[in-house]
């Protein structure tokens, strides 16, 4: 049933004076939220599969489970699916490119071998929508990383192979940006680690220091280019010890002054990352955050509405953050469909932010002057205001589907196009 569009104006007009009772201005809130680019992930579409030729399998202490029909199998059907996701998320948004993503024309390039070329046409399809894009290497599914170890593996020829690839990333990296006129993040996460307690938990972090001094010896441009970091507790395979961890990247992002990656399903499974944001931003100029969700041993589960995604929000809302804070997602799930996964997860990052910037600013004047009575009052009697009806308004006012009508059409590109990739 799609919803009409009078009830939305209806419901946005009662919420609009609701709203100003309580001195907040919706329309400022719903213009600001339409400057916030999100960064989607392109795992998403085809269960972090890439287009390689290899035919290695998902490696690296990550894993997508689920069989759905209709997973993206070339770049065109991946773009077609990210271009139905796009249509249905308001809002100007970004691309995030894994390096394996790379177009290489039936060719055998290795991962040290890839250049601004292969993927052009990625970088096309986002200029043409003028869309930012990000960039990441891919430091796993392949052979050089099948011993758990890539930029601290013992064996200097693996660690130089995997810096190659990371060198050649970060140029890549800031061919995107330079190109769509404005800074690619290029992210490094590794999964080096070990299943078992280690005895030498300090060497392999000595070589990962110095092979990361090595990937960004060369000074690129940040008005084309931003490196960042992506620490990790523990992954399947690596339970005991990730060479990577939080204090590792913490440090190493302060005396570098390289951007933080803090992924929210990286940590304790009851650990949030949202206090984390103003304590790291006093000592890393920026923060890259991969919006996810953890469910016990997983850390990507689809992005829902969670208490967890909404302090993410409000931290960033609340404190100023939002200028030195890239937003990206990642999570993969591959048992529902996928363009749905990406709607949902957006949308939902898109919602938390639009809570967060339409929080009454006299919880802020009852902290100020004392009052903590009135800053629990009326922070629980704002969470029953009618953000819901600003978000439809909102959608509509972007040309989307406002409520759950972007659903139908998910429905409908699957029956038309998705049940056809057998
Ligand atoms: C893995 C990291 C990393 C990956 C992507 C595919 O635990 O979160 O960000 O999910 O690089
Ligand atoms: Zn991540």
């Amino acid at each position: 049933m799609v919803k009409s569009s009078k009830h939305v104006a209806q419901s946005y007009k009662l919420a609009q004076a609701q709203y100003a009772d309580f001195g907040v201005d919706v329309d400022t809130a719903m213009s600001k939220l339409a400057t916030i680019p999100i960064s989607l992930h392109c795992w998403q579409g085809d269960d972090v599969c890439g287009f390689e030729d290899a035919g290695e399998g998902l490696s690296g202490g990550i894993a997508v489970t689920g069989n759905y029909r209709g997973k993206a199998r070339t770049p065109e059907e991946l773009r077609a699916d990210l271009d139905k996701a796009i249509s249905l998320i308001p809002g100007k948004h970004r691309l995030n490119l894994h390096a394996f993503y790379g177009e290489f024309g039936g060719k055998k390039v290795d991962r040290n071998e890839i250049r601004p070329e292969h993927f052009k046409n990625w970088i096309d399809w986002a200029k043409a929508k003028g869309m930012g894009m990000d960039f990441n290497p891919t430091c796993f599914s392949h052979p050089k990383a099948a011993e758990g170890f890539t930029l601290s593996h013992p064996k200097k020829s693996i660690r130089d192979f995997w810096v190659d690839h990371c060198i050649a990333s970060r140029e890549i990296g800031a061919h995107m940006g330079k190109i769509l006129g404005s800074p690619t993040v290029t992210n490094i996460w590794i999964p080096d680690g070990y299943k078992d307690t280690p005895v030498d938990r300090l060497s392999p972090r000595q070589r990962l220091s110095e092979s990361l001094d090595r990937v960004f010896a060369k000074k690129l441009n940040p008005k084309f280019h931003l490196d960042a970091v992506e620490c990790k507790l523990f992954g399947i395979g690596s339970e005991s010890y990730v060479v990577g961890s939080h204090e590792f990247y913490m440090g190493y992002a302060i005396k570098n002054q390289k951007v933080l990656c803090l992924d929210a399903g990286h940590f304790h499974p009851t650990e949030g990352i949202a206090d984390k944001l103003t304590s790291a931003l006093m000592y890393v100029p920026e923060i890259l955050l991969h919006v996810s969700r953890g469910v016990r041993w997983d850390s990507d589960h689809v992005v829902t509405l969670d208490d967890a995604l909404q302090s993410i929000a409000a931290e960033l809302v609340r404190n100023k953050l939002l200028a030195r804070t890239h937003i990206g997602l990642d999570f993969f799930d591959a048992s529902i469909n996928r363009i749905a996964a990406w709607t949902i997860g957006t949308r939902n990052t898109l919602k938390a932010l639009l809570m967060a910037l339409l929080e009454p600013a006299a919880i802020h004047d009852a902290e100020k002057s004392g009052d903590l009575t009135s800053r629990l009052a009326l922070m629980e009697e704002s969470k029953s205001l009618p953000w819901g009806a600003v978000w439809d308004a909102y959608c509509e006012s972007q040309n989307v589907p406002a409520g759950r009508d972007w659903l139908d059409e998910v429905k409908h590109y699957e029956n038309t196009v998705l049940s056809k990739r057998i």
